[in-house]
């Protein structure tokens, strides 16, 4: 395979030097996913929060990289991803999934189309700690960057123990980012999830994951 590409690589370029790293790259068959992320309750967080994401399973090594833009500033951000534990293809919600009509869509309303909270990108998603404090936070401009490396085994070992089943099935997931300040008014309709304030499990942004390559 790593000859294959070699040899390709060089017809393109008309005999040039080639890079030693294009085709060591070659040789280690991957996966990649990505999720666009687009705004959620943007009249809430008076800002359109966006965004990438991008999963990359390499041998044991699951790379996540977010990087979110116009999320309320300075402030930590819940991401995770969702899905149905039967493995049904998660959606990402939007307005129509308002049930109680205050305007919102909390967390609890996102479920019947995205399913529950599953496997956390803060410092350590192979822990599948929901409540950490050690997600990403926001700069002054409401952007961050993230990029965790996962030990996939790992990760697939406690999502077996948490769903039953040790495939993520990541192609079936959305991935949403949470989080308005503390001090944002909301009403009590509002829900979230356990006694963890609802502006912290706000979603204000969602991207459905799908696969790009293997
Ligand atoms: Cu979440």
């Amino acid at each position: 395979m790593a000859l294959g590409a070699f040899a390709l690589a060089a017809s393109g370029c008309n005999g040039s030097q080639e890079k030693e790293e294009d085709t060591v790259a070659q040789t280690a068959p991957e996966e990649v996913y990505e999720a666009r992320l687009q705004s959620l309750n943007a009249d809430i967080t008076k800002t359109q929060t966006t965004g990438t994401a991008r999963f990359i399973i390499s041998g044991d090594t699951l790379t996540a990289v977010i990087n979110v833009q116009n999320a309320p500033a300075e402030m930590e951000h819940w991401q995770h991803f969702h899905g149905f534990v039967n493995d049904s293809v998660a959606t990402c919600a939007s307005a129509e999934q308002d049930k109680n009509g205050d305007g919102i869509v909390d967390v609890t309303e996102t479920e019947p189309v995205s399913g529950t909270t599953m496997v956390p990108f803060n410092a350590r998603p192979a822990d599948m700690q929901l409540g950490s404090d050690t997600y990403p936070r926001s700069g002054a401009d409401g952007s961050y960057q993230y990029e965790v490396k996962v030990p996939l085994s790992q990760l697939e070992g406690a999502f077996a123990k948490s769903f039953g089943d040790s495939a993520l099935h990541l192609d079936r997931r959305v991935l949403y980012i949470h989080g308005v300040p503390t001090d944002t008014k909301l009403p009590a309709s509002v829900a979230s999830v356990g006694d963890i304030p609802a502006q912290v499990t706000l979603p204000i942004a969602c991207g459905k994951i799908e696969k790009v390559a293997n």
